[in-house]
């Protein structure tokens, strides 16, 4: 699996599945999750009302609309509350069970924003180190392109030197 690094707006992206940060209801909201439905339209949002909702950690796959993609995956990530729930192990899950679905799906690239990192508050470098480390370790039979989407300079830079090491 290459792993690569790019500074854009995911629902650019052509790219087998993008990922989503999501909440648990699934019906939408801000950041890149507000982004995502607006540019995908209305199918996107029909389709996580009947999954009826998602836990933290855990992924579920949907059309992607209108978006270039194919899939969007959407995931929760942890509400950063100053580590001692879990927010580390709940946050690597995100990562972890994205790719596992888009193995079950035989996709081959895959696209991943910074997932708990806005809204939801979780500290940059760690986040960073965390999706870095759970994507090395994953053993892929059918991914082959994996890219990490940086929407701000920060993580751009957070990235490129934990990548570079
Ligand atoms: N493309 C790529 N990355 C983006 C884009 C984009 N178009 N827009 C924002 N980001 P956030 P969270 C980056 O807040 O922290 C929503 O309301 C952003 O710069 O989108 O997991 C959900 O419904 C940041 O680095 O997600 C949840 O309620 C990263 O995406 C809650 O926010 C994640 O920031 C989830 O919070």
């Amino acid at each position: 699996m290459n792993i690569l690094l790019i500074r854009e707006d995911i629902t650019k992206l052509n790219v087998d599945a993008i990922v989503n940060a999501a909440n648990k209801s699934l019906l939408g909201g801000g950041g890149v999750d507000g982004a995502i439905h607006r540019a995908g339209g209305p199918e996107i949002l029909a389709e996580c009302k009947k999954i009826g909702g998602c836990e933290t950690g855990q992924a579920v796959i949907t059309t992607a609309g209108n978006l270039p993609s194919k899939y969007v995956i959407h995931t929760v990530g942890p509400i950063w509350n100053g580590g001692t729930a879990n927010e580390e192990a709940l946050l690597k899950s995100c990562y972890i069970q994205s790719l596992k679905l888009a193995e079950e799906n035989l996709l081959s690239s895959i696209a991943i924003p910074n997932i708990s990192t806005g809204i939801y508050r979780f500290p940059k470098e760690l986040a960073a180190k965390i999706a870095i480390k759970s994507a090395q370790s994953f053993k892929s039979q059918s991914i082959t392109e994996l890219r990490f989407v940086c929407f701000e300079e920060e993580n751009f830079n957070l990235y490129a030197e934990l990548l570079n090491q």
